[in-house]
């Protein structure tokens, strides 16, 4: 014990140090437990003990180790921390809780699910390094900033690709997403669902948007992924890729002029308040993953694994629901906000698909034409069978 005190105040202590928690378990009252080998590369507050924090740590460890004993220690509650970058009253914010909710009943309180929103542990692509480091749990990304460890991710958001909801729900969860899934594990990471982010539309403080002459010169906040940025700038956009959490405020310091977002995001974030036009364009469907990180997941029983899996589908059906239900009402208060609203026909948006030809062969190759010809031909048998087709009501 007194060893294990000294070695703490020394520097964080090695994996094998920690008698009483399993590696990701986050015990009251650290939010992170952050290794050794991290620096402080990102925004997730590092995990250095020093002067009155590191004498407060070892008291809180005494008294932590005191009262519960090895035996106790063991039926502490495992805490898995998500960081998500929206705020926590957002949908991603309930479908976490949600989640939460039913893994803790799942497992019997074993795991217990903490929800840390508005970016409060970093953004999407600082918490996806935090997940591989084994310093954060659980995060919920655009699919978007997965493609930099694999490309394929990229085709989800290929612009005006996915037609409804219906297909994008066909493809995710069928093969192509499950094989796509499979492939996080040889990154560190582990996917559990895809939950809904949803069809993006922009908004811009400069004038309505109908066509795509109009996107000339528009300074663009996009994702921080190469094939959207390469879109957006093939379109005539000036694209800035920047992380979600910094939006808001570019938008108001007029740093960028607009940004893209599914309306309940465009409501939860309150971009409104900085924004004046909205533009109805659909012009790319986008989902946000169930990331783990492997290093957690490896430490779990197979049962709290199967439980882990059975609340994420769970929470996706009824999240898919509160998305498109939300949908509706997140315009008519855009509106009621005081948005101008245009609209993209979706005539427009086969030749504006048609113009970003180019870009799409060049990222083909990098994702390897396999994949993206089988999200295709999954999207043609649908078409062809009338499956998921296009409700022009829905657009
Ligand atoms: C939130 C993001 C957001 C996404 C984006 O962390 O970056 O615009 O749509 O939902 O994942």
């Amino acid at each position: 014990m007194e060893q294990f005190l000294s070695s703490f105040l020394a520097g964080p202590p090695a994996a094998n140090m920690q008698p009483a928690l399993a590696v990701g378990e986050t015990p009251a009252p650290w939010p992170i437990w952050r290794r050794a080998t991290s620096g402080a590369r990102d925004s997730v507050r590092a995990w250095r003990p020093r002067g009155a924090r590191a004498a407060r740590m070892a008291m809180l460890l005494a008294a932590f180790l005191a009262s519960a004993g090895p035996a106790a220690a063991a039926a502490q509650p495992h805490t898995l921390n998500v960081g998500i970058g929206l705020p926590a009253d957002s949908l991603q914010g309930r479908a976490v809780r949600d989640f939460a909710g039913r893994v803790e009943a799942y497992t019997q309180g074993r795991l217990v699910v903490q929800l840390h929103a508005g970016g409060a542990l970093g953004n999407d692509l600082t918490m996806i390094q935090a997940l591989q480091q084994g310093r954060l749990s659980m995060t919920v990304p655009d699919s978007s900033t997965l493609s930099s460890m694999e490309k394929a991710f990229s085709v989800i958001n290929y612009p005006f690709t996915f037609l409804t909801e219906a297909e994008a729900d066909a493809v995710l969860d069928g093969p192509w997403g499950t094989q796509l899934l499979q492939r996080l594990p040889s990154h560190g990471l582990v996917g559990l669902a895809f939950w809904e982010n949803g069809f993006r539309h922009m908004t811009n403080n400069r004038r309505p948007l109908q066509s795509s002459t109009d996107f000339a010169g528009l300074r663009m906040r996009t994702m921080q992924n190469p094939m959207l940025v390469d879109s957006f700038r093939a379109l005539g956009f000036d694209a800035v890729p920047m992380p979600f959490t910094q939006v808001y405020e570019a938008l108001r310091a007029g740093t960028v002029d607009g940004q893209e977002n599914p309306l309940t995001t465009i409501v939860a974030s309150r971009f409104h308040e900085v924004q004046s036009h909205l533009t109805l364009s659909s012009h790319v469907y986008s989902v946000h993953v169930l990331l783990l990180s492997r290093e957690v997941w490896d430490s779990l029983s197979n049962d709290d694994r199967e439980a882990m899996r059975r609340a994420a589908a769970e929470t996706r059906d009824l999240q898919r629901r509160w998305s498109r239900a939300g949908s509706a009402a997140a315009l008519a208060e855009l509106r009621a906000r005081g948005m101008q609203v245009s609209r993209i026909p979706p005539a427009e948006g086969e030749r504006i698909r048609r113009r970003l030809r180019e870009v799409f062969e060049r990222h083909n190759r990098d994702i390897g034409i396999q994949k993206v010809l089988e999200l295709y031909v999954t999207l043609a048998r649908m078409r062809a069978l009338g499956n998921g087709t296009p409700d022009p009501a829905d657009r």
